[in-house]
């Protein structure tokens, strides 16, 4: 079994990227040990607070949000941080090369009833040229800038899905505290029968995507001519993983409930790292109309539309998302 640093070295991954890398699983491996010891160690349940996002942070939130602040800042290579759970992205050495954006516990509403979840994170490059002054600013780039992206998944055992733009490759976490490579160049399979939404929803969606979950419930006998499984984890890590490891869609498209906003999932640490993850596996990531990877971001907590996974499945939905978008 291959150690994670040795297989980037061999990929000839540049040197300080590898470095980083390695210190964001130093930080994953504490949040690992955290939720591993659960209520033992008076880490689940919730505190009074409410995140930018407004929702309120449970204790493991916060937990995983400071391993990861401290970790990262600690080492000289990150110039700054964005955390869905910070207001505003903290910044570290001035001369720092490297800009992180993460979801320290993606799914933390799954925490107390012992279900998956997951660290997701991004890596991008100060731009060159850029200012020297630490502005948000530096971290507005679109997922195509990406250098690299991620997750651990924190389920029966914990998994590292990471790119570097040389395709996917999985790590499964060993006793030992290593991360050992169990997955090499993995690709969603192009077809699938599976599909992940929350149908709670359905009132709610464009005519585009009630339209196609509607013939997708139809089955063999409907317009896609073939029946369909649906699972929905409430946990977009653990639902990416899947994809990437049996295909699948994933899609948590724009809703009426909040019109004003694309939808509920957030670009720069949810949409850009798995979409970075999803395209270099050979699938699609889409907004339901164009690649998520080429949104300009505005605002750091930006929120995006998400419909991904197999290539062909993103292909009809945005078929569907075309028409009736025409006919409106
Ligand atoms: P809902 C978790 O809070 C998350 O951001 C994603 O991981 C997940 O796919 C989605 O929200 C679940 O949302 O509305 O079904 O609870």
């Amino acid at each position: 079994m291959q150690l994670l640093s040795n297989f980037l070295k061999h990929k000839k991954t540049d040197p300080e990227l590898v470095e980083l890398i390695d210190t964001l699983m130093l930080a994953c491996k504490e949040i690992a040990l955290q939720l591993r010891e659960g209520e033992l160690a008076g880490v689940l349940g919730v505190t009074e607070n409410t995140n930018v996002q407004g929702e309120t942070q449970k204790k493991l939130d916060v937990i995983a949000n400071e391993v990861m602040k401290k970790v990262l800042l600690d080492n000289p290579l990150v110039r700054g941080v964005a955390s869905e759970e910070e207001d505003d992205p903290v910044f570290g050495n001035p001369e720092g090369r490297f800009l992180v954006t993460y979801d320290p516990l993606d799914g933390s509403s799954n925490i107390d009833i012992n279900v998956s979840v997951g660290t997701i994170f991004s890596i991008l490059e100060v731009p060159p040229g850029a200012e020297p002054s630490d502005s948000v600013e530096l971290f507005l780039q679109p997922g195509t800038q990406q250098l690299a992206a991620g997750y651990v998944l924190y389920g029966p055992s914990a998994v590292l899905a990471l790119t570097t733009g040389d395709g996917v490759n999985m790590f499964t976490l060993a006793h030992t505290g290593d991360f050992l490579l169990t997955h090499e160049d993995v690709t969603v399979p192009a077809e699938t029968r599976e599909f992940a939404i929350n149908m709670s929803n359905q009132r709610f969606w464009e005519v585009g995507m009630q339209t196609y979950v509607s013939d997708l419930l139809a089955g063999s006998e409907g317009p896609r001519s073939k029946n369909y499984n649906m699972r929905w984890v409430a946990s977009m890590v653990a639902e990416v993983h899947r994809i990437l490891t049996r295909g699948g869609l994933f899609t948590y498209p724009w809703d009426s409930r909040e019109p004003n906003k694309p939808g509920k999932l957030r670009l720069m640490y949810e949409g850009n790292p798995m979409s970075m993850l999803i395209e270099q596996a050979g699938g699609l990531s889409t907004t339901c109309y164009e690649r998520i990877m080429e949104v300009q971001p505005e605002q750091i907590h930006q929120r995006v539309s998400v419909a991904l996974g197999s290539r062909e499945e993103v292909k009809v939905l945005l078929a569907y998302h075309q028409k009736h978008r025409t006919e409106n």
